[in-house]
């Protein structure tokens, strides 16, 4: 018979060849962007110590005590030289929280800080908090903008299930320790809020995502844009739109920005998710854009169609059919980790360079919204192609 402490030594063992295991690169692709063989967290990345109760008297049978169900929709950021992720962790309750791990390499060896990140609350506590969007600003401070979801008072007696969506707004200097600020105001529902890191025209720009209900984004139009006079009072007065939706897209039912943009001499290159409808339900995959260095919330690229998708094992999960990113980190070497979760249930890495997303915004062709306009824009390339063709034996 194992001693208590022998068991809890096999296990940390074997948990210890989890967090240590070499990822590697996928062969094959479309030469956007690399894949990696294994995902980079999944709930059993997350601490024992956060899981189990390690006294004999106490959890005589060594059980799990607290479940942890997935890891996912990361913001990222990289810190002292090393790749940070501030991962959404979801328990089994269903609660999701903040939680950093952080690895030397941004492709394995992730590894969680001993304790979760303990959000202050605002005067109205949220029932649950998700999907932080990391941006290091100019003025010197790291902002976290995530979604605070609460209950809907309005929801007629009996639905449990309608809340609504506002973006909860930390920040720090040390990624140890977060001042909340006051959620952003708006007159519409707001997830998937980011902060442009500079500032534009004096003011401090948001990425928004105007909504109608909860789930629904209904009449706003697509991924909006707010300045801001003060991120301590930060209220959006007037939204533009910067990526519109559009009719049978990737994007018709509703989109969202991912991490914040980089900057890139041709100008700045945007992550997106899109959320199209089809008799499975919802689809949820990834996309790129561009906006102007001048002015960022002018649109100067619009690659048609997906940038990547679900495949294989990233198609089932707890909500199947789902990618969704919201961190990335660009070296100074222009590699670039994009760091996206399968159907909310696990974190991937895939790994490109600023140049080829540049190039491929600037050279895919638009989508034509219709099946004639995507016909005639395949011909071109076919004729060209051809020509080319017949100058190679
Ligand atoms: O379940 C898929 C995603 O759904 C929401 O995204 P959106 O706001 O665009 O609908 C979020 O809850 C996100 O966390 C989740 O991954």
């Amino acid at each position: 018979m194992k001693s208590y402490k022998q068991q809890i030594k096999e296990m940390m063992k074997e948990q210890e060849s989890l967090l240590t295991r070499k990822n590697e690169p996928l062969e094959g692709g479309n030469g956007w962007y690399r894949r990696y063989r294994y995902p980079v967290l999944t709930a059993a990345h997350t601490p024992l110590h956060w899981r189990y109760d390690l006294n004999e008297a106490t959890n005589p049978l060594l059980m799990e005590r607290i479940g942890m169900n997935a890891t996912m929709n990361a913001g990222a950021i990289k810190w002292n030289g090393r790749y940070l992720l501030m991962v959404r962790v979801e328990g089994v309750d269903r609660k999701s929280f903040f939680a950093i791990a952080e690895s030397p390499n941004g492709v394995d060896n992730f590894r969680f800080r001993d304790y979760p990140v303990e959000i202050p609350e605002t005067e109205d506590p949220v029932t649950n908090m998700y999907d932080m969007r990391l941006t290091a600003h100019e003025d010197g401070w790291i902002y976290g903008i995530f979604c605070a979801e609460r209950y809907d008072e309005t929801a007629p007696a009996g639905d449990l299930s309608r809340a609504k969506a506002a973006a909860g707004i930390v920040r720090t200097k040390d990624l140890l320790s977060w001042e909340r600020l006051p959620d952003l105001i708006s007159t519409s529902q707001q997830r998937n809020v980011v902060l442009h890191p500079e500032f534009v025209n004096g003011k401090y720009a948001l990425y928004t995502r105007p909504q109608d209900g909860f789930i629904d984004a209904g009449n706003g139009q697509g991924i909006g844009w707010a300045l801001i006079n003060d991120m301590a009072n930060a209220v959006v007065k007037e939204e533009k739109i910067v990526d519109r939706r559009y009719y049978h897209t990737i994007k018709e039912v509703k989109n969202g920005e991912g991490p914040a943009p980089i900057k890139t001499p041709q100008g700045w290159l945007h992550l997106a998710h899109g959320v199209r409808a089809c008799a499975a339900g919802l689809r949820y995959v990834l996309y790129l854009y561009m906006t102007s260095l001048d002015d960022p919330s002018k649109q100067i690229a619009a690659p048609g169609g997906y940038f990547m998708a679900p495949e294989g094992e990233e198609r089932v999960g707890d909500v199947s059919n789902v990618l969704f990113s919201n961190g990335w980190i660009a070296d100074e070497d222009g590699s670039l980790y994009i760091y996206y979760a399968s159907s909310d249930t696990r974190l991937h890495v895939a790994t490109t360079t600023v140049e080829r997303l540049v190039d491929y915004c600037l050279h895919t062709p638009e989508d034509g919204l219709t099946s004639g306009a995507s016909v005639r824009t395949l011909k071109k390339q076919v004729n060209r192609n051809l020509a080319i063709l017949k100058t190679i034996d």
